[in-house]
């Protein structure tokens, strides 16, 4: 894999992280309300996952959904002002933290609803395989939506049909507070291909090299006809479950224990072992990525509140009674 595109899966992954951190901020001062979901810890899962693959793929995902939009190439100010609930947000404010989207960049958002997306993303797979196109879909969600009985009907669906879609599972071992192994009879997530004939594999959700891998090979089978692929990414999330979690189901010691492994050190580690970058290469991207996100705060505190006047309007659509 050539270096630059590894320095650059490390800018996307600290902006992410560092997006995070400033959104964490803005919720403390109740200047975002709602739900909000960190996705801090995980981001080589999404920088690499959506690497993999080409603008005119689709990419739909669960409500711990800044960091998609971000390495969808969703601009840093779109999708704060969309936390802030400002117009300027990537859905005019009405959509938040949970339901981020950009039709244009094939980004379908972002669902609050566990596993709720899953017929969709399989519906949007289907309707390629229709249209006998080459497009291939992903879709993110946690290993607790894989308890959820949608679930399985998707999958069945998309391994009976061979349909071109990816389900990336991030194994962050958790389910709001609730260990994997309470929740699931099979807590190995990847058996579960096997009952819809879904080629599945675990990978390394820390590396971004290995994500963008998987995703790669999955992707290559979708677009020959093969079918689905299920990929099961250890992770761990670095944050409580949203902005309001006594995280007393896991231990201090555990989080600090992951908190060494942080993909984001150990990729810059690798840089710098390999040669690839030094010192003070990482610092520059620091400096430029602290100038985005603060340039992001900015912008969404700045940006008006969406008018009340359009409150009943489609964000793509025509005003109602005009159409
Ligand atoms: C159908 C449904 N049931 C319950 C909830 C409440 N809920 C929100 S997030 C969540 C945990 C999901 O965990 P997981 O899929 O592992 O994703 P993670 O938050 O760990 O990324 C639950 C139960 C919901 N939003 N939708
Ligand atoms: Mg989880």
């Amino acid at each position: 894999m050539a270096s630059v595109d590894i320095l650059e899966m490390y800018r996307e992954m600290l902006l992410i992280r560092r997006f995070e951190e400033a959104a964490a901020q803005g919720y403390a001062y109740g200047k975002i309300g709602g739900f909000c979901h960190l996705y801090s810890g995980e981001e080589a899962i999404a920088v690499g996952a959506i690497r993999a693959i080409q603008p005119d793929d689709d990419v739909i995902s669960h409500y711990r959904d800044h960091g998609y939009a971000l390495a969808r190439g969703m601009s840093a100010r779109s999708v704060m002002a969309e936390l802030y609930g400002k117009a300027t947000g990537c859905c005019g404010g009405r959509g938040g933290s949970m339901h981020l989207a950009d039709v244009g960049r094939h980004f379908w958002g972002g669902h609050a609803i566990v596993a709720a997306h899953l017929p969709i993303s399989v519906g949007m797979a289907f309707a390629r395989k229709k249209q006998g196109k080459q497009q291939v879909v992903l879709d993110f969600f946690g290993d607790g939506a894989t308890h959820n009985g949608y679930t399985h009907e998707a999958m069945n669906l998309a391994g009976l049909w061979k349909l071109p879609v990816i389900f990336i599972v991030e194994d962050n071992q958790y389910g709001m507070g609730t260990a994997l192994a309470r929740a699931a009879a099979e807590a190995d997530i990847v058996k579960r291909g096997a009952a819809y004939a879904i080629p599945s594999r675990r990978v390394d959700g820390g590396d971004p090299c290995a994500v963008l891998d998987a995703v790669a090979d999955a992707a290559g089978l979708a677009r020959r006809g093969d079918g689905p692929s299920l990929l099961v990414c250890n992770t761990y999330r670095l944050r409580g479950h949203s902005m309001a979690d006594p995280e007393a189901y896991r231990s201090r010691e555990e989080v600090a224990s992951h908190r060494q492994h942080d993909p984001l050190l150990l990729l810059a580690a690798r840089l710098k072992e390999s040669g690839r970058a030094d010192d003070r290469a990482l610092a520059e991207i620091d400096t430029a990525v602290d100038r985005v996100v603060a340039d992001a705060v900015r912008f969404a505190e700045e940006s008006p509140e969406p008018s009340p006047d359009t409150l009943m309007q489609g964000i793509y659509a025509e005003p109602v009674g005009r159409r």
